[in-house]
């Protein structure tokens, strides 16, 4: 594996896995509640005319105070302005209960054929760069709500900041591009950007089923006409074990007849598209970023399940266009950072409130100074947070540049090693991969992928048959690493198609002390840490537009790249590597055969012997 390092190490196996690697060496205010939000603020609704005359829905939220003028903040969304009702008030307005006591005006918008809004909703609706004066697309969209709001909202002061976590992320992304010029300060947080290379329902081709499956009942469908009411049906499981309840369902094609009978948009796009194709790549947000006027946040947590690739890809875009930007990751969750402390996530602590000090000290500072002129900003152009060591850190750029490549090659015994290999014979290790019995990713009995299962306990995977395990020495000091992980795989199936998931882990000492309080009885001496995990569905291995299978037993290079991590393994701690073929449910089950996967039937679904090579020609790093 290759890591980004500030000193360096190396995974190789006759799989070769390369890590980059660094050695290196306020309380909030409390939500306000109904009463305090109606006190201060006047809310009003409005239909606002797009300029091909559809009325999109919004909800405007202007301080009582007026002896000052305000800046806007936006929020467009595609899932609802509940409570609707010009005399219906939310118990809290903007990204945190720090803005509302602080004074803005909010205005929150129904997206294009979503709840209240006239048109027709397509999901992450591709941007159109060549507009004629009546097309429209969520900047199109974007700009016309703003130069309403300028000419209608009384007591602004001119300025406009758009803020949005997940898909609004994409939408405040999206509204930066041609943006209007009354558009200051704009906050993309885990920003969707490519929903088939790593955002929410594809990673490197591979489907994550459970995620998949919940959200197309929301984004999948559309209302027939503008509603308060919610027109999407919520997920019948009939069980609470997802895992039981996806491998009853069988094939991608049988959960279409049994749920979603062709009438889904989404789940169609799943199973009619299963390459990088047209209806994917209109939906890349990446090509369109760019002449970026307004001071950017971009903001996401290393351990989003969602879209910590669309962060990324965001932090590249932004700086690739020379943006006036800034870069915050902390170590939450999907929208970790809007909610809660950011004290711990599952049975990790990180030392300080993680959450509270962003909202207090990076977000609220960056609108006020930009939207407001208030205040300072003088944030460095990278502001992460770094596991293991719970320290934030300040960096010009991302991946920091002090870093150097390490390789840790997979060697026998289950060892990783700083060397390659040297055995000249062929060494490699294997497992039987049964779709029938698939890798759990989670020891949790749940239908939806629960979040802090990407921080989990790896101790149940690495005592299966089907999962190879790979172990560092015992640290001697502390290791970070600090960008992306390339896993480089020397591998080969007996079947024709199949996936590969690396996994990351920190192994922490024996002696390691337990969390107090400890209600779930959380063992730390020996805990396995999920640090970073990805899956690449091996017949995407060369091209996510051109499938290829493989050469049933043929030694094939797979490389696949994990995403970033910041992260120290300390003292006494040492590196884990797992590798396996099966992710269930997260992901959907390869037949590994070279099938159509969305229609695959029973009999294409195969066991398959898979083998791990770690020789000095065909090392996995
Ligand atoms: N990640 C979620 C999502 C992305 C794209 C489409 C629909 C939903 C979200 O939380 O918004």
């Amino acid at each position: 594996m290759n890591i980004r390092a500030m000193a360096s190490i190396e995974l190789t196996g006759r799989a070769a896995l390369a890590l980059l690697i660094c050695l290196i060496s306020q309380r909030l205010v409390a939500a306000q509640g109904v009463d305090y939000i109606k006190a201060h603020y006047t809310k009003t609704e409005h239909q606002i005319p797009m300029r091909d005359g559809v009325l999109l829905f919004t909800a405007v939220y202007v301080p009582k105070d007026a002896s000052q003028k305000f800046p806007i903040l936006l929020t467009r969304t595609q899932s609802g302005l509940a409570p609707y009702g010009a005399d219906q008030y939310p118990a809290t307005l903007g990204p945190s209960p720090l803005f509302a006591q602080e004074g803005y005006i909010f205005v929150q918008q129904d997206i294009r054929g979503r709840w209240m809004s006239e048109g027709k909703f397509d999901r992450l609706r591709p941007h159109n760069p060549a507009k004629g004066p009546k097309d429209v697309d969520e900047s199109s969209d974007t700009y016309d709500t703003i130069d309403w709001l300028l000419k209608n909202v009384p007591n602004h002061n001119g300025n406009v900041g758009h803020v949005g976590t997940s898909y609004r992320g994409w939408l405040a992304a999206a509204g930066m591009i041609d943006a209007h010029p009354a558009l200051k300060a704009v906050s993309p947080q885990a920003p969707v950007i490519d929903t088939f290379a790593g955002d929410d329902w594809r990673h490197n081709g591979a489907t994550f089923l459970a995620h998949a499956f919940f959200y197309a009942h929301r984004v999948g469908v559309s209302s027939p006409a503008p509603t308060k009411e919610s027109f999407y049906p919520t997920p019948n499981y009939g069980t609470p074990d997802g895992y039981d309840f996806f491998l009853r369902l069988g094939s991608l094609a049988n959960i279409d007849v049994k749920h979603f009978q062709g009438k889904n948009q989404l789940w169609n796009d799943l199973v009619q598209h299963p390459t990088y194709d047209e209806t994917w790549k209109a939906r890349n947000l990446r090509p369109h970023l760019k002449n970026l006027k307004p001071a950017i946040l971009t903001v996401g947590g290393w351990f989003d399940a969602e879209n910590l690739f669309g962060t990324m890809e965001a932090y590249d875009r932004f700086e690739a266009d020379r943006a006036n930007h800034t870069f915050v990751m902390g170590p939450w969750i999907h929208g970790g950072w809007n909610n809660g402390a950011g004290a711990s996530l599952g049975a990790v602590a990180f030392g300080s409130n993680t959450a509270e000090f962003y909202r207090a000290k990076i977000e609220l500072p960056f609108f006020n100074y930009h939207l407001k002129g208030k205040g300072e900003w003088k944030s460095p152009k990278v502001q992460a947070f770094e596991t293991g060591t719970n320290q934030w850190r300040e960096h010009p750029s991302w991946p920091p540049k002090n870093g150097k490549l390490a390789t840790l090659y997979f060697e026998s015994g289950g060892r990783l090693a700083f060397q390659p290999p040297a055995l000249t014979t062929e060494a490699f290790d294997e497992y039987v991969s049964d779709p029938a019995r698939p890798v759990p990713y989670t020891e949790q009995i749940a239908t939806r992928m629960p979040a802090e299962f990407i921080i989990a306990d790896q101790r149940f995977a690495a005592r299966r048959p089907d999962v190879l395990v790979y172990e560092s020495e015992v640290l001697a000091k502390d290791m970070t690493l600090a960008g992306p992980i390339m896993a480089h795989l020397q591998v080969s199936t007996s079947g024709t198609d199949c996936d590969w998931i690396v996994k990351v882990i920190d192994v922490y000492p024996d002696g390691t002390p337990d969390p107090t309080p400890n209600p779930a009885g959380v063992k730390m001496g020996g805990y396995q840490q999920l640090v970073r995990a990805e899956v690449m569905r091996g017949r995407f291995r060369n091209s996510l537009e051109k499938p290829e299978p493989f050469k049933p037993g043929r030694a094939t290079s797979v490389t696949l790249k994990l995403q970033d991590v910041y992260h120290t393994f300390r003292p006494g701690h040492k590196i884990m590597v797992q590798v396996h073929s099966t992710w269930f449910p997260l992901v959907d089950r390869n037949p590994q055969t070279y099938v159509d996967i969305a229609h695959a039937g029973a009999s294409d679904f195969r066991k398959a012997t898979q083998r791990v090579y770690r020789s000095k020609d065909l090392p996995t790093s």
